[in-house]
Formats: structure tokens, C-alpha cells, sequence
């Protein structure tokens, strides 16, 4: 459920990009991040744990117009890929208003994939989450490599009811804000609705976004992707990942908890 800030007129709208180890989570926000123009975008946060195994997932804060007279923005997250996170994966999904499941389309991790989406289907479960009506959008990345799961495959095993699915190369930012915008799509309706909907009799929902406020979604610079190759990391704005240590899982769930209800500007 979309967090609410009342005083501050504030609206948290959280997606979360789930998926297999190494599908390409990160290198969406990553991409996105670069790309997105400062103005409406936060700081890149990187939550790690202190153990020697250690692991990390990041979160990304993008405003997002209006609706009615709360600020909305998203807080994009993803979740760490190893097995033996569940117990983090579950946190990261919990309250969640969109899922984006980036799936890695070489054919040995097809099982790695499938597994890993019934994985997403029993932690929602968990939470509370109705995987067949939370928004959802499908990515199949790495289109760029050889020996591919064909795009039906992938929607007969992993997308019979066809949400929206895009073919990807997050490397090279293909698809990558085509992603975003699918999913800020179905999202923010989804919770207009269920922030504003029990008011519906006293006054009409608010129109919220329009595509007009979801067109700041878009790149700043040209695609770098242009000419076939490689994108080349932007030297001009070196990442800046703020990385914050954890303990425990109960830190995690308290550093996402006021990470969600904050939009946090780039450290001075
Ligand atoms: N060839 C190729 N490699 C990719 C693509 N997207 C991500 N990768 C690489 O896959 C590896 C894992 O990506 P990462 O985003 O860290 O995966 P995560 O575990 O899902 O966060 C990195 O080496 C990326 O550079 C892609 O579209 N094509
Ligand atoms: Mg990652």
C-alpha cells in the first residue's frame, strides 16, 4: 500500500524489480538514474548487510507529479537475488503497489527464471499480496546475448494473462524506461483508487497523473544505444551510491519503512 504523509502531502508510490540473481535489476535503476534528469530524481541508496556474504539491494526515489494536492513519487527497489534471501525478498515486498519482474532471457536460466517467479508468487502470498490483480509488468532482459527464450515461451510459462512485457537490453538502457512507464501506468491509478476511492461518494477521485506527468519519465540525454554498442557509463555524473549498513532483518524492514516515507535528495 502506497504511504501517505498526510502533513507533508506527500504520496510514496513503491514498485519493486524483482527477479533471478544477476537478471538486471540494478542496472535498471542504474540506468534510470542516469538518465533521469536530477530534477526528479533522488539519491541512489544501496542497503547492504555486514556480513562477509555480503549482499546488497538499492532503492531509488523518482517524483511524479500530482494527485489532487499530494506530491507523489516512486520509490523503486530492488530485491537481492541469492537463495538464501528470502527472508529479505519477503521484506522488500511487503506494501508493495507494483512488481516489475525482470527475467534473464538465456535459455540454461529458464528454470532459474520460472523458479524463481513462483518464489515472487509465494512471498506476495505472504504478504498479503494478490499477484493476479497488483499491477504487473514483465521484463525480458539481456536480448542482446545469443541462444534466447523466445518471447511466447516466456509469456506462455511466466504471463498467460499478457500484462504488459517488454523486450529489453537494460545494458544499453533498451526498455528501460518503456518498463517504467508501463508500470507507472498501471500503478498509479491503482492507487488513486485505493487512497482516494472510499471518497468517492463525497467528491470525484482526483484525475492524478496524466501521461503528460509520466513524460518526465523519460531519459535526459539521447539513447546511448544508438549505435549498436556497449553504452559507456556517463563520465560527467560518476554514480553515487550511498550505501547504508544492516544487521539484522529487523533493520532492514525499519531502514525501508522510513526510506519509503521520505523522498531523499542528493547528500550536499
Ligand atoms: N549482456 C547483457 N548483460 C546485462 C544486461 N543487463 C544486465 N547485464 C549484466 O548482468 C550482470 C548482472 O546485472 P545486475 O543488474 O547486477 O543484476 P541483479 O542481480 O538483477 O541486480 C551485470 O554484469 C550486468 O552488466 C543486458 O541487457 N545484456
Ligand atoms: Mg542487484
Amino acid at each position: 500500500m502506497a504511504v501517505v504523509n498526510y502533513a507533508t502531502k506527500s504520496l510514496a508510490i513503491k514498485i519493486v524489480y524483482y527477479g533471478p540473481g544477476l537478471s538486471g535489476k540494478t542496472t535498471n535503476l542504474r540506468y534510470i538514474y542516469f538518465k533521469l534528469d536530477p530534477a526528479y530524481r533522488g539519491e541512489l541508496v544501496c542497503l547492504e548487510t555486514d556480513s562477509e556474504r555480503t549482499y546488497f539491494f538499492d532503492l531509488l526515489p523518482i517524483k511524479a507529479g500530482m494527485i489532487g494536492e499530494f506530491k507523489v513519487h516512486f520509490q523503486l527497489m530492488t530485491v537481492p537475488g541469492q537463495v538464501f534471501y528470502e527472508a529479505s525478498r519477503k521484506s522488500v515486498l511487503k506494501g508493495a503497489d507494483g512488481v516489475v519482474f525482470v527475467a534473464d532471457s538465456q535459455i540454461p536460466l529458464l528454470d532459474a527464471n520460472l523458479e524463481n517467479f513462483d518464489g515472487l508468487r509465494r512471498n506476495c502470498l505472504q504478504q498479503d499480496i494478490d499477484l493476479n490483480n497488483i499491477p504487473l509488468v514483465f521484463q525480458y532482459n539481456k536480448r542482446d546475448l545469443n541462444y534466447l527464450i523466445p518471447v511466447e515461451t516466456f509469456n506462455n510459462l511466466l504471463n498467460p494473462r499478457r500484462r504488459p512485457f517488454i523486450e529489453a537490453v537494460a545494458i544499453n538502457g533498451v526498455g528501460v524506461f518503456e518498463t517504467l512507464r508501463e508500470i507507472s501506468k498501471l500503478s498509479v491509478p491503482a492507487v488513486r483508487e485505493k487512497v482516494f476511492g472510499e471518497k468517492r461518494r463525497e467528491a470525484p477521485v482526483p484525475e492524478g497523473l496524466t501521461d503528460q506527468d509520466l513524460s518526465g519519465l523519460r531519459e535526459s540525454a539521447p539513447a546511448s544505444h544508438a549505435g549498436g554498442g556497449l553504452a559507456a557509463p556517463a563520465p560527467a555524473d560518476p554514480l553515487q551510491v550511498t550505501k547504508i549498513k544492516l544487521g539484522s532483518e529487523k533493520d532492514i524492514e525499519d531502514e525501508l519503512e522510513k526510506l519509503s516515507k521520505t523522498f531523499r535528495e542528493k547528500s550536499k
